[in-house]
């Protein structure tokens, strides 16, 4: 997609997938196609730029026909650069970082007020934890003992222009939401055995939000992406595609 569009978010998506997969086809419940099913588990990519991982699974998930992938970034797509409610599945337009989990907050309050069995989750990133509403919600979060939302982040170390911890410190991050009142797990985000148990395990009854800190990798799965602060906005060249895919191949069939 990232190719044939000749720009995306290449680092972020593939650091973020594996989270994505275990919440799509492990934790969460919906229905592709009743995508407003009011019982539905709700997700936000408060990380709205890497949105090239989350329509391909949402393509999958049965939301769209995988074919419309190809139109990515083309001129009458439903699949612009960022998410927006013309996909569908998405509940919320995100790209502007910080505002997702207040969103989130948000959709959790009106479950609690229904009586509604939801859960929320909401996938930031670790760059995003520098903007200061991110810490409004985390405060109304725990204030309203959210305990059917979760935020997760992906904790990859990097953002656009270089080491998270270069750009603004936020260590500890386990420290920070934990005095911000959320339970705090962290778990290997690019191990899926470890994160469906994970989901599995975070209880549903809790009278606190859940904040699950993701280790992963950005440009996980391609050697010459992983951790590369240049693949954090970038286009493969044809040669670089072919070598990506013919990684990816050999690790999906070293693994079978
Ligand atoms: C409010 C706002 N400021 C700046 C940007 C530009 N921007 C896009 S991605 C990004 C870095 C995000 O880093 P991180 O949250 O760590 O994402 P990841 O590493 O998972 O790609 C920035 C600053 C933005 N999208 N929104
Ligand atoms: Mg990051």
């Amino acid at each position: 997609m990232i190719f044939q569009a000749g720009g995306g978010h290449t680092g972020g998506s593939l650091s973020s997938l594996d989270i994505l997969v275990a919440l799509y086809f492990h934790a969460m419940r919906y229905d592709p196609k009743d995508p407003q099913w009011s019982l539905r588990d709700r997700f936000v990519l408060s990380k709205g730029h890497s949105v090239e991982g989350f329509y391909c699974v949402l393509a999958e998930a049965g939301y769209f026909p995988p074919p419309e992938l190809d139109g990515y970034g083309t001129f009458n797509t439903r699949l612009y650069g960022h998410p927006t409610m013309k996909a569908p599945g998405v509940e919320i337009p995100t790209g502007a970082l910080g505002h997702g989990l207040s969103v989130g907050v948000g959709m959790a309050i009106a479950g609690k007020l229904d009586g509604a069995a939801y859960r929320v989750y909401v996938l930031m990133g670790d760059g995003e934890q520098a903007e200061g509403s991110i810490w409004e919600g985390a405060m109304a979060a725990s204030h309203h003992a959210l305990g059917n939302l979760v935020g997760i982040i992906d904790n990859n170390n990097l953002q656009i222009s270089g080491k998270v911890d270069a750009v603004m410190r936020v260590a500890s991050l386990k420290d920070r939401w934990s005095a911000f009142g959320w339970k705090v797990v962290e778990v290997d985000g690019n191990d899926m055995v470890a994160l469906v148990s994970l989901f599995d395990r975070l209880p549903k009854d809790s009278s606190r939000p859940h904040l699950v800190i993701a280790h992963t990798v950005k440009g996980k799965g391609v050697s010459f992406m992983e951790n590369k602060p240049d693949w954090h906005h970038r286009a493969p060249t044809a040669d670089e595609l072919d070598l990506a895919e013919r990684e990816l191949d050999k690790a999906l069939k070293d693994r079978d």
